[in-house]
Protein backbone atom coordinates (compact mmCIF):
# COMPACT_ATOMS: atom_id res chain seq x y z
CA UNK A 1 0.00 0.00 0.00
CA UNK A 2 1.13 3.55 -0.86
CA UNK A 3 0.39 4.99 2.33
CA UNK A 4 2.19 2.53 4.73
CA UNK A 5 5.67 2.92 6.00
CA UNK A 6 8.28 0.17 6.30
CA UNK A 7 10.56 0.12 9.50
CA UNK A 8 13.89 -2.12 8.82
CA UNK A 9 14.23 -4.36 11.44
CA UNK A 10 17.49 -6.82 12.58
CA UNK A 11 16.58 -10.13 10.90
CA UNK A 12 18.25 -12.13 13.55
CA UNK A 13 20.58 -11.27 15.88
CA UNK A 14 21.45 -9.10 19.33
CA UNK A 15 18.22 -6.52 18.20
CA UNK A 16 15.80 -8.53 17.02
CA UNK A 17 14.26 -9.41 19.95
CA UNK A 18 13.34 -6.35 21.61
CA UNK A 19 12.82 -4.12 18.60
CA UNK A 20 9.67 -6.71 17.76
CA UNK A 21 8.59 -6.66 21.37
CA UNK A 22 8.62 -2.93 21.21
CA UNK A 23 6.32 -2.89 17.93
CA UNK A 24 4.27 -5.26 19.77
CA UNK A 25 3.47 -3.51 22.98
CA UNK A 26 2.69 -0.68 20.44
CA UNK A 27 -0.21 -2.77 19.72
CA UNK A 28 1.04 -3.85 16.32
CA UNK A 29 -0.15 -6.81 14.79
CA UNK A 30 1.83 -9.05 12.14
CA UNK A 31 2.76 -12.24 11.19
CA UNK A 32 6.84 -13.16 11.58
CA UNK A 33 7.07 -16.31 10.28
CA UNK A 34 10.62 -17.66 9.97
CA UNK A 35 13.00 -17.00 7.45
CA UNK A 36 10.35 -14.06 6.03
CA UNK A 37 11.83 -11.02 4.80
CA UNK A 38 8.64 -9.07 4.60
CA UNK A 39 5.36 -8.76 6.30
CA UNK A 40 2.48 -5.98 6.91
CA UNK A 41 0.79 -5.11 9.88
CA UNK A 42 -2.84 -6.45 10.37
CA UNK A 43 -3.50 -2.96 12.70
CA UNK A 44 -1.42 -0.43 11.57
CA UNK A 45 -0.30 1.02 8.34
CA UNK A 46 3.12 -0.48 8.57
CA UNK A 47 5.16 -3.19 7.35
CA UNK A 48 8.73 -4.39 7.73
CA UNK A 49 11.57 -5.14 6.22
CA UNK A 50 13.89 -7.92 7.94
CA UNK A 51 17.30 -7.32 7.13
CA UNK A 52 21.31 -7.49 8.52
CA UNK A 53 21.85 -4.42 11.15
CA UNK A 54 24.89 -3.70 9.03
CA UNK A 55 21.92 -2.78 6.28
CA UNK A 56 19.93 -0.69 8.22
CA UNK A 57 21.21 3.01 8.11
CA UNK A 58 21.68 2.61 4.16
CA UNK A 59 18.14 1.45 3.50
CA UNK A 60 16.54 4.23 5.33
CA UNK A 61 18.97 6.65 4.43
CA UNK A 62 18.15 5.77 0.44
CA UNK A 63 14.31 5.88 1.20
CA UNK A 64 13.66 1.69 1.06
CA UNK A 65 12.85 2.10 4.59
CA UNK A 66 11.25 5.05 6.12
CA UNK A 67 12.41 3.76 9.53
CA UNK A 68 14.79 1.62 11.46
CA UNK A 69 15.97 -0.06 14.37
CA UNK A 70 19.59 -0.12 14.77
CA UNK A 71 22.33 0.33 17.11
CA UNK A 72 24.38 3.30 16.91
CA UNK A 73 27.48 2.21 16.79
CA UNK A 74 26.23 0.88 13.47
CA UNK A 75 24.57 3.64 12.72
CA UNK A 76 27.30 5.94 13.26
CA UNK A 77 30.10 3.75 11.60
CA UNK A 78 28.14 3.69 8.47
CA UNK A 79 27.63 7.31 8.39
CA UNK A 80 24.26 8.12 6.60
CA UNK A 81 22.60 10.65 6.77
CA UNK A 82 19.20 9.82 8.68
CA UNK A 83 17.47 11.33 11.80
CA UNK A 84 17.39 10.01 15.22
CA UNK A 85 14.18 10.27 16.56
CA UNK A 86 14.49 8.00 20.07
CA UNK A 87 16.87 5.83 22.23
CA UNK A 88 15.07 2.89 22.72
CA UNK A 89 17.36 1.77 25.93
CA UNK A 90 18.05 -1.74 24.68
CA UNK A 91 21.33 -3.45 22.66
CA UNK A 92 23.48 -0.81 25.08
CA UNK A 93 27.42 -1.60 24.49
CA UNK A 94 30.13 0.59 24.57
CA UNK A 95 32.87 0.39 21.79
CA UNK A 96 35.94 -0.23 23.52
CA UNK A 97 39.84 -0.52 22.74
CA UNK A 98 42.10 -3.47 23.86
CA UNK A 99 45.23 -4.79 24.47
CA UNK A 100 46.86 -8.19 25.77
CA UNK A 101 46.27 -8.42 29.21
CA UNK A 102 50.05 -8.46 30.46
CA UNK A 103 51.04 -5.26 28.65
CA UNK A 104 51.51 -1.77 30.58
CA UNK A 105 48.97 0.33 29.63
CA UNK A 106 50.13 4.15 29.84
CA UNK A 107 47.52 6.02 28.28
CA UNK A 108 46.32 6.18 24.61
CA UNK A 109 49.38 6.97 23.45
CA UNK A 110 50.25 3.69 23.87
CA UNK A 111 48.67 2.49 20.34
CA UNK A 112 51.24 5.56 18.51
CA UNK A 113 52.51 3.25 15.77
CA UNK A 114 50.70 0.37 16.43
CA UNK A 115 48.10 -1.90 14.52
CA UNK A 116 44.20 -1.65 15.70
CA UNK A 117 42.23 -4.50 14.49
CA UNK A 118 38.51 -3.72 14.34
CA UNK A 119 34.96 -3.63 12.59
CA UNK A 120 34.55 0.13 13.27
CA UNK A 121 37.12 1.84 11.26
CA UNK A 122 35.60 5.01 10.72
CA UNK A 123 34.54 5.56 14.78
CA UNK A 124 38.76 4.35 15.65
CA UNK A 125 39.62 6.37 12.88
CA UNK A 126 37.72 9.25 14.22
CA UNK A 127 38.52 8.81 17.72
CA UNK A 128 42.55 8.02 16.96
CA UNK A 129 42.18 11.57 15.02
CA UNK A 130 40.61 13.65 17.80
CA UNK A 131 43.70 11.88 20.58
CA UNK A 132 46.18 12.53 17.46
CA UNK A 133 47.19 9.07 17.68
CA UNK A 134 48.87 7.39 14.61
CA UNK A 135 48.04 3.74 14.57
CA UNK A 136 47.32 1.31 11.69
CA UNK A 137 43.81 0.38 11.84
CA UNK A 138 43.22 -3.42 10.20
CA UNK A 139 39.74 -3.62 9.58
CA UNK A 140 37.97 -6.93 9.40
CA UNK A 141 34.54 -8.05 9.93
CA UNK A 142 34.62 -10.90 12.53
CA UNK A 143 36.28 -12.29 15.65
CA UNK A 144 38.03 -9.33 16.21
CA UNK A 145 39.25 -10.40 19.40
CA UNK A 146 41.35 -13.35 18.61
CA UNK A 147 43.58 -11.18 16.21
CA UNK A 148 46.87 -10.18 18.74
CA UNK A 149 46.64 -13.63 19.49
CA UNK A 150 47.36 -15.10 15.88
CA UNK A 151 49.40 -11.91 15.79
CA UNK A 152 47.63 -9.55 13.39
CA UNK A 153 47.15 -6.53 15.37
CA UNK A 154 48.59 -5.53 18.47
CA UNK A 155 45.45 -4.38 19.83
CA UNK A 156 41.53 -4.56 19.19
CA UNK A 157 38.87 -1.87 18.84
CA UNK A 158 35.78 -3.81 19.51
CA UNK A 159 32.08 -3.97 20.99
CA UNK A 160 32.82 -4.90 24.72
CA UNK A 161 29.01 -5.96 26.76
CA UNK A 162 29.81 -7.56 30.01
CA UNK A 163 33.68 -8.12 29.10
CA UNK A 164 33.58 -11.68 29.51
CA UNK A 165 34.82 -12.61 25.46
CA UNK A 166 37.59 -10.41 26.08
CA UNK A 167 38.71 -12.17 29.40
CA UNK A 168 38.56 -15.17 27.59
CA UNK A 169 40.66 -13.85 25.03
CA UNK A 170 43.57 -12.56 27.37
CA UNK A 171 42.40 -9.38 26.57
CA UNK A 172 41.88 -6.31 28.64
CA UNK A 173 39.62 -2.84 28.22
CA UNK A 174 42.05 0.07 28.51
CA UNK A 175 39.89 2.93 26.79
CA UNK A 176 35.68 3.37 26.00
CA UNK A 177 35.80 5.19 23.04
CA UNK A 178 32.24 4.57 22.55
CA UNK A 179 28.50 4.24 24.31
CA UNK A 180 25.36 2.43 22.11
CA UNK A 181 22.21 1.68 22.52
CA UNK A 182 19.17 0.72 19.85
CA UNK A 183 18.24 3.59 18.25
CA UNK A 184 15.09 4.49 15.99
CA UNK A 185 16.09 6.17 12.81
CA UNK A 186 13.93 8.10 10.12
CA UNK A 187 14.63 8.93 6.08
CA UNK A 188 14.90 12.58 5.95
CA UNK A 189 12.47 13.00 2.75
CA UNK A 190 9.20 11.56 4.43
CA UNK A 191 6.09 12.49 2.74
CA UNK A 192 2.98 14.63 5.27
CA UNK A 193 0.98 11.33 4.83
CA UNK A 194 3.87 9.76 6.85
CA UNK A 195 5.01 11.98 8.89
CA UNK A 196 1.84 11.93 10.07
CA UNK A 197 1.85 7.73 10.62
CA UNK A 198 5.36 8.15 12.14
CA UNK A 199 3.80 10.45 14.79
CA UNK A 200 0.83 7.87 15.62
CA UNK A 201 3.95 5.00 15.71
CA UNK A 202 5.65 7.47 18.43
CA UNK A 203 3.12 8.41 20.20
CA UNK A 204 2.40 5.03 21.33
CA UNK A 205 6.01 4.34 21.91
CA UNK A 206 6.42 7.36 24.24
CA UNK A 207 3.29 5.49 26.13
CA UNK A 208 4.77 2.44 26.20
CA UNK A 209 8.54 3.68 27.23
CA UNK A 210 6.92 6.31 30.14
CA UNK A 211 4.72 2.96 30.96
CA UNK A 212 8.17 0.96 31.40
CA UNK A 213 9.40 3.66 34.04
CA UNK A 214 6.63 4.28 36.24
CA UNK A 215 4.31 2.13 38.47
CA UNK A 216 0.90 2.12 40.00
CA UNK A 217 1.08 2.30 43.84
CA UNK A 218 -1.73 1.49 45.90
CA UNK A 219 -1.34 1.27 49.71
CA UNK A 220 -3.32 1.57 52.94
CA UNK A 221 -2.53 4.65 55.15
CA UNK A 222 -3.99 6.05 58.38
CA UNK A 223 -6.41 9.39 57.72
CA UNK A 224 -3.95 11.10 59.79
CA UNK A 225 -0.55 10.47 57.76
CA UNK A 226 -2.54 11.53 53.93
CA UNK A 227 -1.17 14.51 53.86
CA UNK A 228 2.22 13.23 54.59
CA UNK A 229 1.95 10.51 52.16
CA UNK A 230 0.04 12.79 49.36
CA UNK A 231 3.57 14.75 49.48
CA UNK A 232 5.67 11.30 48.82
CA UNK A 233 3.86 9.77 46.22
CA UNK A 234 1.65 12.65 44.43
CA UNK A 235 1.35 10.83 41.38
CA UNK A 236 -0.07 12.04 37.61
CA UNK A 237 -2.67 15.10 38.73
CA UNK A 238 -2.72 14.00 42.10
CA UNK A 239 -3.59 10.38 44.25
CA UNK A 240 -6.63 9.11 44.41
CA UNK A 241 -8.09 8.76 47.85
CA UNK A 242 -10.80 6.32 49.27
CA UNK A 243 -12.09 5.25 52.31
CA UNK A 244 -11.39 1.76 53.54
CA UNK A 245 -14.32 -0.17 55.54
CA UNK A 246 -12.55 0.44 58.80
CA UNK A 247 -12.59 3.81 60.09
CA UNK A 248 -9.93 6.24 59.98
CA UNK A 249 -8.00 4.83 56.99
CA UNK A 250 -8.18 5.02 53.26
CA UNK A 251 -6.68 3.85 50.02
CA UNK A 252 -4.23 5.72 48.11
CA UNK A 253 -3.80 4.93 44.69
CA UNK A 254 -1.06 6.67 42.53
CA UNK A 255 1.56 6.55 39.78
CA UNK A 256 5.13 6.50 39.91
CA UNK A 257 8.38 6.54 38.54
CA UNK A 258 9.90 3.05 40.29
CA UNK A 259 12.96 5.16 41.13
CA UNK A 260 10.55 7.49 42.85
CA UNK A 261 9.18 4.77 44.98
CA UNK A 262 12.30 2.95 46.20
CA UNK A 263 13.64 6.42 47.83
CA UNK A 264 10.45 6.80 49.35
CA UNK A 265 9.81 3.66 50.61
CA UNK A 266 11.04 4.25 54.36
CA UNK A 267 9.59 7.57 54.68
CA UNK A 268 6.15 5.71 53.47
CA UNK A 269 6.68 3.12 56.11
CA UNK A 270 7.26 5.65 58.74
CA UNK A 271 4.13 7.55 58.15
CA UNK A 272 1.89 4.10 58.55
CA UNK A 273 1.47 2.87 54.64
CA UNK A 274 0.68 -0.34 54.77
CA UNK A 275 -0.40 -3.38 52.69
CA UNK A 276 1.49 -1.74 49.80
CA UNK A 277 1.15 -2.95 46.17
CA UNK A 278 3.40 -2.12 43.39
CA UNK A 279 1.60 -3.04 39.94
CA UNK A 280 3.17 -2.87 36.50
CA UNK A 281 1.85 0.01 34.27
CA UNK A 282 1.44 -1.10 30.38
CA UNK A 283 1.01 2.21 28.57
CA UNK A 284 0.69 5.67 30.02
CA UNK A 285 -0.21 8.56 28.40
CA UNK A 286 -0.59 12.39 29.93
O1 LIG B 1 23.63 -10.61 11.18
P1 LIG B 1 23.71 -9.15 11.48
O2 LIG B 1 24.74 -8.42 10.67
O3 LIG B 1 22.35 -8.51 11.42
O4 LIG B 1 24.13 -9.05 13.03
P2 LIG B 1 25.56 -8.80 13.71
O5 LIG B 1 26.15 -10.11 14.02
O6 LIG B 1 26.37 -7.81 12.94
O7 LIG B 1 25.14 -8.02 15.02
P3 LIG B 1 24.65 -8.56 16.44
O8 LIG B 1 23.29 -9.14 16.32
O9 LIG B 1 25.72 -9.37 17.09
O10 LIG B 1 24.57 -7.15 17.20
C1 LIG B 1 23.68 -6.17 16.81
C2 LIG B 1 23.91 -4.94 17.67
O11 LIG B 1 23.71 -5.26 19.05
C3 LIG B 1 25.32 -4.35 17.65
O12 LIG B 1 25.54 -3.53 16.52
C4 LIG B 1 25.34 -3.56 18.94
O13 LIG B 1 24.72 -2.31 18.75
C5 LIG B 1 24.46 -4.38 19.87
N1 LIG B 1 25.19 -5.17 20.88
C6 LIG B 1 24.91 -5.18 22.20
C7 LIG B 1 26.21 -6.03 20.67
C8 LIG B 1 26.57 -6.57 21.92
N2 LIG B 1 25.74 -6.02 22.85
C9 LIG B 1 27.65 -7.54 22.01
N3 LIG B 1 27.96 -7.98 23.10
N4 LIG B 1 26.87 -6.43 19.55
C10 LIG B 1 27.85 -7.33 19.64
N5 LIG B 1 28.28 -7.89 20.81
C11 LIG B 1 29.40 -8.90 20.69
C12 LIG B 1 30.78 -8.25 20.50
O14 LIG B 1 31.05 -8.07 19.13
C13 LIG B 1 31.73 -9.26 21.13
O15 LIG B 1 32.04 -10.30 20.24
O16 LIG B 1 29.51 -9.66 21.85
C14 LIG B 1 30.87 -9.85 22.23
C15 LIG B 1 31.17 -9.10 23.51
O17 LIG B 1 30.21 -9.37 24.49
P4 LIG B 1 30.63 -9.57 26.01
O18 LIG B 1 29.36 -9.64 26.76
O19 LIG B 1 31.44 -10.83 26.09
O20 LIG B 1 31.47 -8.35 26.40
ZN1 LIG C 1 25.92 -6.91 11.31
Amino acid sequence: MENNIRIAVQKSGRLSEESLKLIKECGIKFYNGTGKLKSTATNFPVEFLFLRDDDIPGYVADGVADLGIVGENELVEKNKEVTILKKLGFSKCRLSLAIPKGEEYPGVGYFEGKNIATSYPKILGDYLKLKQVHAEIHEISGSVEIAPSIGLAEGICDIVSSGSTLMMNGLKEVEEIFQSEAVLIRNNGLSVEKHQIVEKLLFRMDAVQKGKKNKYVLLNAPNASLDKIISLIPGMRSPTILPLAENGWSSVHSVISEDQFWENIEELRAAGAQGILVIPIEKMVI
